[in-house]
């Protein structure tokens, strides 16, 4: 590993396990197995964390609804989202459970010392409770919807409890001036600027447990020292990012480099979880970046519309298209900013079809195919190196790494397309098919293929993190084998190809899609077990 080898600890939202994973866990999921995958090439140590959230009251409902135990139905869900994360190519180091005892411990261990430290303490609350969000609403949130959820829209309960609360109120002075002092700390602006509205307004203390009631089965963190009162879960739920790493080995990890979620989970990553850790004495993670929605053929995809695009049809796309075409579509097109993003299928072809096919697909075959022509497969030699396509390339690999570092990767993304273009519009500009046909203009077709075939090597290691089964093959092809302590930065340096390096045309990486046939439907199977 290079001397500067820093930590980089991206973590995803655990997420619940009252049902199976949708295409929104599996996006946030790959936005992060693609930040880890450019953070490993670039030579830093990785730490990719993604988990399951299971002590919520709607996973007790769920299972309850099915005749199952809490912890049976759990296991299945936990299951299925390992699954999938597997099946979708996921490099997570870590799948933490918050059932698990290695978190649950830990939890009490970090609720204690709050609790001496005097920063949790026993009071009264009396508020509006959201139960398919599992968080209570302010009272004015509740006024102005009519007392239903803000996001659901299902009624809100009025619930009085005795409860621990947690000292919010005394960290918003810093709280804020940590967010003043770290413009990149919550992420985009726009999600920035809500947040510090909001926070405006007042911190009030907030609870952090839970009575147990008499028919509650066995589950969940219990309060230290209190088996009456269970940690609230999503206090439970924040802890996983650092329960997972408090080890000897893996301390070293934090502070998170980036906390990935989407906006419905903005407040608490953004605003509870940092004053708990500074209430802790620990460092504040790098940043909180918050996505927005995918929603699909314009309408929000729900449980009770049954749109959700779910395993089964993003495996039905990546039979169809390649595990890489679904990737880069939803790397590309997916909701990064403040806005929701559409899944539509007309979309998914056009972007396959314009980027990837008709993009470094053909721009990587073209070359390949004059490179074999004219050159024998062999990497023909271009003298000098030319300065414009040197420096261009280094624009493309720079733009790309300040983006991936903002963790902007559609626009990362949008620096690899960029440079395929400008190797599309050298090649329709020099025509090198023409020069071919003049024996006397061989040096000029030799530098002319040479720029291109260097151009695309590096378009390639650019689109690597978000494509990587295709790009290793296409690097491969193109005589770029990624070794051992090779690193982002010297692989995307002009000069990797060497004169005489096989170039190979090899079967096309992306088969032109037919825009008129209609998405891929899932495959049948048997009911699964819901
Ligand atoms: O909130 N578009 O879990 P959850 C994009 N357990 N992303 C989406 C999405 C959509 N339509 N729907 C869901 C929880 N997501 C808590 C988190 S963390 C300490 C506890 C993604 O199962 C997105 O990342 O409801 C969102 O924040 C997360 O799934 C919510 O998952």
């Amino acid at each position: 590993m290079p001397n500067d080898t820093q930590s980089f600890y991206v973590t995803t939202p655990i997420y619940y396990v009252n049902d199976r994973p949708h295409i929104g866990h599996a996006y946030t999921t790959l936005l992060a197995d693609t930040l880890a995958r450019f953070h490993r090439l670039r030579g830093d140590d990785v730490f990719f964390l993604t988990g399951t959230d299971e002590h919520a009251d709607k996973v007790a409902t769920a299972a309850k609804e099915r005749g199952k135990s809490f912890i049976e139905w759990a296991d299945i869900n936990a299951n299925a989202f390992k699954g999938a994360f597997e099946e979708l190519g996921y490099t997570n180091d870590d799948f933490v459970r918050t059932t698990e005892d290695r978190h649950k411990t830990k939890v009490s261990a970090f609720i204690k010392k709050l609790m001496d430290s005097g920063d949790v303490y026993l009071g009264d609350y009396v508020g509006w409770y959201d139960t398919s969000q599992e968080e209570y609403v302010t009272e004015n949130v509740a006024r102005e919807n009519d007392y239903n959820s803000p996001v659901t829209g299902k009624p809100l309960e009025k619930r009085t409890e005795q409860n621990y609360f947690f000292k919010l109120s005394k960290y918003e002075d810093q709280l804020l001036a940590h967010i003043d002092s770290n413009p990149g700390f919550i992420r985009p602006d726009a999600r920035k600027n809500e947040v510090l509205g909001r926070i405006k307004t007042g911190l009030n203390d907030i609870p952090i447990s839970r009575a147990v009631g008499p028919d509650d089965d066995d589950w969940g963190i219990y309060i230290p020292g209190d088996d009456t009162h269970r940690v609230y879960v999503w206090i439970d739920a924040l802890f996983n990012y650092l329960t997972t790493i408090d080890t000897p080995n893996r301390r070293k990890h934090w502070p998170a480099s980036v906390h990935l979620i989407a906006k419905d989970i903005l407040w608490f990553h953004a605003v509870i979880w940092p004053c708990l850790l500074m209430a802790l004495g620990e460092d504040l993670p790098g940043c909180v970046y918050s996505h927005s929605y995918w929603i699909r053929e314009g309408r929000k995809m729900s449980k009770s519309l049954g749109n959700f695009i779910d395993l089964p049809t993003i495996r039905a796309y990546n039979d169809a298209y390649g595990n890489d075409a679904m990737r880069y579509y939803l790397l590309t097109q997916g909701p990064m900013g403040a806005t929701d993003a559409d899944f539509a299928h007309a979309k998914f072809i056009e972007t396959y079809n314009a980027d990837l096919a008709n993009g470094i697909g053909n721009a990587a075959s073209r070359v390949a195919n004059m490179i074999a022509k004219y050159f024998d497969d062999a990497c023909p030699d271009p003298g000098e190196h030319c300065p414009k396509w040197q420096e261009s390339a280094a624009k493309h690999a720079a733009e790309y790494t300040r983006h991936i570092n903002d963790c902007e990767i559609h626009r990362a993304l949008a620096s690899a397309t960029e440079l395929i273009r400008e190797v599309d519009r050298y090649i329709n500009e020099t025509a090198p098919f023409k020069l071919a046909k003049d024996e006397t203009k061989r040096t000029e077709l030799a530098q002319i293929l040479y720029n291109c075939a260097e151009a695309i090597r590096i378009a390639a290691v650019l689109y690597l993190p978000a494509l990587p089964a295709t790009m290793t093959d296409l690097l491969s092809r193109f005589s770029c084998e990624i070794n051992k302590g090779d690193t982002f930065d010297s692989l995307a340096t002009w000069g990797g190809l060497k004169p005489g390096d096989s170039i190979v045309k090899g079967d096309a990486l992306f088969m032109r899609a037919d825009a008129d046939a209609p998405a891929p439907e899932p495959a049948q199977t048997a009911a699964a077990d819901s």
